[in-house]
């Protein structure tokens, strides 16, 4: 059986709310605020050691370098990085906010994972997400690929397949998108792949939203099984209720979360709930389906408290029970408390809940859930990793003073133009691929 390690994105150091996700309703809402990266990074590390502490395997990926000067080349803007930097600002001060965003930080959407135990040639099989839907999530991809590459580099054990065609047809948000269930006397688990958009075909009548937009499609779900080597026991397919996509659930994990045998989600999060229930019970007998009814917590509250983006993970391997990292704004939402305070005392797997603060990434709509990456890991996997990237007591103390010495405590808009703020990310990552023992991942260590 391979062991579940959550991958945590490291906040990096131009964490700013820049209100650039179309249907994200916190991201909206929040733009232009002034940010505190120094906080952000910290809160999330503080994450990461809260659930080792609770001994929970937990790692680490590296942030981006932002802003991205090499999009900006490619756009046609030449000069050294200070003069790009000022025409930027200047010509299209947006497009500054786009190459500078720390999105990156949610590796939830950094690749889809399968691991060996699931796929035909047993192997771990890795795809990083294209991210079209939304420009400064795109520009993730090439370097998220090298730095996975960079950690999971035995090839008789992992494979990394390249992107999806970044074509809105094959729009591809990764493990957002994509749940593992397992049964403990069964290795070979089952993959929930959930998409918002047909797009059989364009002109043909699909039922989709209306407002906002739909970021995952069918075909790349189909694209990333396909190259997973899943079969149709392993594989699952699922649609988005598209009115919830239309109320602000721009990811899967916005309204559902699963573990092992067990699917928490909200009774408007797929548009053939019973049809999934199903295939679900078909593959998994014992799966538990704790559905949350709308009368308990309406759906807008599930958004703003990030009900369900919470991580569930198992609290007792025997019994079967599961405790749900929940963001502090769920029990700050009295509905989502009341519902919670209740949950416990039923007979379901989810036996306790703990509250943690990521208020930085959570203004800019990312929450516990969205900061992790889950990957099983067979012994023989962990074994093959060379990079530092397991957190240990001395990689907390190492990263908090790492934030500590680089990380400034306020950002608003103008400071992205800010040249320095540009030398300062790229001495942080430089000195941080050293401590993760990654190597040269970034553009600017490459050229
Ligand atoms: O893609 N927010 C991210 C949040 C991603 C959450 N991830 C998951 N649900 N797995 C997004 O919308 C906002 C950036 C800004 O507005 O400055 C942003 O990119």
């Amino acid at each position: 059986m391979p062991q579940e390690y959550n991958v945590d994105g490291l906040v990096g150091p131009t964490h700013n709310f820049s209100g650039l996700s179309f249907g994200n309703i916190a991201s909206f809402k929040n733009a232009a605020d002034i940010s505190n990266p120094r906080e952000a990074a910290l809160q999330g590390l503080e994450k990461m050691k809260t659930l080792s502490s609770m001994g929970y395997l937990q790692a680490v990926l590296p942030p981006q370098e932002r802003p991205h000067i090499p999009t900006l080349k490619k756009l046609g803007f030449s000069g050294s990085d200070e003069q790009i930097l000022k025409t930027v600002m200047q010509q299209d001060p947006s497009l500054l906010a786009t190459v500078s965003s720390a999105s990156a930080m949610w590796v939830a959407n950094a690749a889809t994972v399968s691991p060996s135990a699931d796929t035909t040639d047993h192997k771990t099989h890795f795809t990083p997400a294209n991210l079209v839907a939304m420009p400064h999530r795109s520009i993730e991809t090439a370097t998220t690929k090298r730095i996975l590459q960079s950690i999971f580099s035995a090839p008789h054990l992992f494979e990394h397949h390249d992107p999806l065609p970044s074509i809105s047809q094959f729009g591809d948000e990764g493990a957002a998108n994509h749940t593992r269930f397992y049964n403990t006397d069964n290795a070979a688990g089952v993959e929930l792949f959930v998409y918002g958009t047909p797009e059989l075909d364009s002109h043909a009548h699909t039922i989709q939203p209306r407002k906002f937009p739909a970021r995952q499609t069918l075909r790349a779900s189909q694209a990333v099984a396909r190259l997973h080597k899943l079969n149709s026991n392993t594989a699952v397919f699922a649609q988005q209720n598209p009115d919830a996509i239309d109320s602000g659930v721009f990811h899967n994990d916005v309204i559902a979360v699963g573990n092992r045998n067990c699917l928490f989600f909200h009774e408007e999060a797929f548009l053939n709930t019973s049809k999934l229930m199903d295939d679900l019970r078909t593959r998994i007998p014992s799966i538990t389906l704790v559905k949350v009814p709308s009368t308990a917590v309406p759906l807008k509250d599930a958004i703003t408290s990030y009900l369900f983006n919470t991580q569930l993970v198992n609290l007792n391997e025997e019994k079967g029970t599961m405790c749900l990292i929940a963001p502090m704004e769920c029990m700050e939402n009295t509905n989502v408390k009341s519902y919670l305070d209740e949950l416990i005392q039923q007979e379901t797997p989810i036996q306790d809940v703990q509250f943690i603060n990521v208020r930085q990434s959570m203004k800019n709509g990312g929450g516990p859930a969205c900061l992790r990456l889950r990957v099983p890991l067979t012994d023989e996997e962990k074994q093959s990793i060379n990079a530092n990237v397991f957190l240990t007591d001395a990689l907390y103390s190492n990263l908090k003073a790492w934030i500590q010495r680089h990380y400034r405590d306020k950002l608003s808009f103008t400071d992205l133009g800010d040249p320095e703020l540009l030398k300062e990310c790229r001495t942080a990552l430089d000195e941080l691929t050293n401590i993760l023992k990654l190597g040269s991942v970034y553009d600017f260590q490459l050229s």
